[in-house]
């Protein structure tokens, strides 16, 4: 039996530099490139996933990261079935505003599944435990440590979003 098709939109959200741009690199074409790629306005690329009882289009929205663009990201967020939410763990500024960036996020795209990724795990941690805490926990426990560099945590990550959007179908 054919299995049933689903698109679902996701955004990547967090402040520049994180590795939003380099994540989705790692995860649709499995490669790192050390160059800086500013992306203006947004880019959206397009990931099939096959589970176990469906098929999952992911449209994967890589915006801004410029703060000072926020008020244009509402266009962005709407519609949104869900959304990684970046941080650099050698920033401890970008952890603390993934939080705001989902409050953001929410007023939009309303309560749709969120997972945080601690990005560039490869390299020197410089953000106490504590603060990771925090976040995961004011996000029920979803954080992913990743590496776009390594590839480490980036399937994980996608996939768990990916699961939990597919629990909220119907
Ligand atoms: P953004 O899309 O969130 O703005 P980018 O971020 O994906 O453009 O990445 C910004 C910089 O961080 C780039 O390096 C990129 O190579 C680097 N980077 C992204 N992810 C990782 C990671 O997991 N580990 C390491 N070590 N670096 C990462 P430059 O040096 O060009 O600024
Ligand atoms: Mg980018």
């Amino acid at each position: 039996m054919e299995k049933r098709r689903f698109i679902r939109k996701i955004c990547l959200l967090g402040e520049g530099g994180v590795g939003k741009t380099s994540l989705v690199r790692r995860y649709v074409h499995d490669f790192f490139s050390d160059e800086y790629l500013v992306s203006f306005g947004t880019k959206v690329t397009k990931k099939v996933l096959d589970l176990e009882d469906v098929e999952l289009t992911l449209m994967i929205w890589d915006i801004l990261g410029q703060k000072a663009h926020k008020s244009l990201h509402h266009a962005y967020y709407k519609g949104a079935n869900g959304a990684l939410l970046v941080c650099d763990v050698t920033r401890e500024e970008t952890v603390r505003s993934i939080l705001e960036w989902k409050d953001d996020f929410v007023s939009i795209a309303g309560s749709v599944p969120v997972i945080a990724l601690a990005n560039k795990n490869d390299l020197e941690p410089k953000i106490p435990r504590e603060v990771l805490a925090v976040v995961s926990d004011s996000l029920g426990g979803d954080l992913v440590m990743t590496s776009a560099k390594t590839g480490e945590g980036v399937q994980e990550a996608f996939l768990r979003l990916s699961r939990l959007m597919m629990e909220e179908r119907q």
